[in-house]
């Protein structure tokens, strides 16, 4: 059977699939509850300095909140909750997840609210035992007045120039980045973080300040930021898609590239591999589904992999071909009821040309007819 084992920024994975900082992982619960499940390491909550509540509620909705609108995907405005740096360095969470699963990577996440904060959590992880690596989110969309970190290239080259000055040594550090829709940009940033040490590059952040309206009742269907917040899972999977190729190509080879964004499937976790993923994580799915969902995406992406014949990840991964054949109608685009819909109409026009030429034949059988019997 296909081995889904990996590497990301030199820690290893018995599993490449494994969850998102975000739903589901802000308490010493939720991490050991991933610990006891298949997902390959155990990411905690972007934390701050210090605790803090977030955003005021409602502030996410998911797929299956919207009902009969059918949502694939979700929009947040969490605004960072959190209960502080200490606690995800505390002995609940860290010897938490080592007990409930001994080996396992257990990551942290820090999100700073200023330069000086992030410098400050990462001496406090470099002071704890058993954080093994380390993701820096430079792509929070959800700080009213805080722009995206990742979108302003030399503040993040200046903050990374801080960071590696005084990150610990011996535990590897990935960057959360949001995504990029330009290619001047995808340049930009990728020039930026090969200057730097970076173990593995995190692509993509949720799609920032994006309105999902109810119609209904005529309003946001988010309270904070005006209904603005960050939208994630299917909507936002191609975006993802394209980044994680495109900096796949920019990035120099020791960064690793860990894939998120709309991953429900095996198969969607094949086609970020593809692209040049290493890991894929899964956020919307986690946060729908619960953590059974990593043991459904690796099976899924196992039973892919055995019939395709590949054994490693290595076998395909970053091996996307260009263009070269129309895809299976079913499987891209069309869905099976457009494509009976489809279907349906072209055998109508072909039933009605057919009608058009026997009356043809008919009209030019009887001209015939009467030009033979006429004198
Ligand atoms: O907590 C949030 O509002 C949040 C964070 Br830190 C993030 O990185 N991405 C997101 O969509 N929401």
């Amino acid at each position: 059977m296909a081995s889904l084992s990996t590497t990301v920024g030199g820690i290893k994975l018995e599993c490449c699939i494994y969850n998102a900082s975000g739903p589901r992982t802000g308490s010493a619960a939720a991490l050991q509850k991933i610990a006891e499940s298949a997902s390959g390491a155990v990411l905690a909550k972007s934390a701050t300095l210090v605790k803090q509540d977030g955003n005021p509620l409602p502030r996410g909705i998911q797929e299956i909140d919207l009902g009969e609108r059918s949502c694939p995907g979700s929009i947040n405005s969490e605004g960072l909750p959190n209960a502080g740096i200490d606690y995800y360095l505390s002995k609940d969470c860290v010897e938490g997840v080592a007990l409930a699963a001994p080996g396992k990577p257990y990551l942290v996440s820090l999100s700073g609210l200023k330069l000086k904060d992030n410098l400050e959590m990462l001496a406090r992880v470099g002071r704890t035992a058993g954080v093994h690596g380390i993701e820096l989110n430079l792509a929070c969309p959800n700080i009213p007045g805080k722009p995206t970190m990742a979108y302003d290239f030399d503040q993040m080259e200046a903050v990374l120039e801080e960071v590696f000055k005084q990150a610990p040594e011996g535990v590897p550090l990935g960057v959360k980045l949001a995504p990029y829709f330009d290619f001047p940009h995808f340049q930009r940033a990728a020039e930026i973080l090969n200057k730097f040490p970076i173990a593995w590059v995190t692509c993509i952040n949720t799609v920032g300040n994006a309105l999902i309206v109810d119609a209904t009742n005529e309003m946001a269907v988010i309270a904070p930021k005006g209904g603005f917040g960050g939208l994630a899972g299917g909507y936002i999977k191609w975006t993802a898609l394209a980044n994680v190729r495109q900096l796949r190509k920019l990035l120099k080879p020791e960064i690793d590239i860990v894939g998120v964004g709309g991953v429900a499937s095996g198969e969607d976790a094949f086609e970020m591999i593809l692209c040049g993923a290493c890991a894929v994580q899964i956020g919307t799915k986690h946060w729908s589904e619960g953590p059974k969902c990593f043991d459904r995406i690796a099976t899924e992406l196992r039973a892919l992999m055995d019939q395709k014949g590949y054994s490693t990840i290595k076998d395909f991964q970053g091996k996307l071909k260009d263009w070269s054949k129309p895809p299976k109608a079913l499987k891209f685009g069309a869905t099976k009821a457009s494509a009976d819909a489809g279907g349906a109409a072209v055998s109508k026009q072909v039933q009605m040309y057919q009608g058009i030429i026997s009356f043809l034949l008919l009209v030019i059988g009887l001209l015939l007819q009467a030009a033979l019997q006429s004198p």
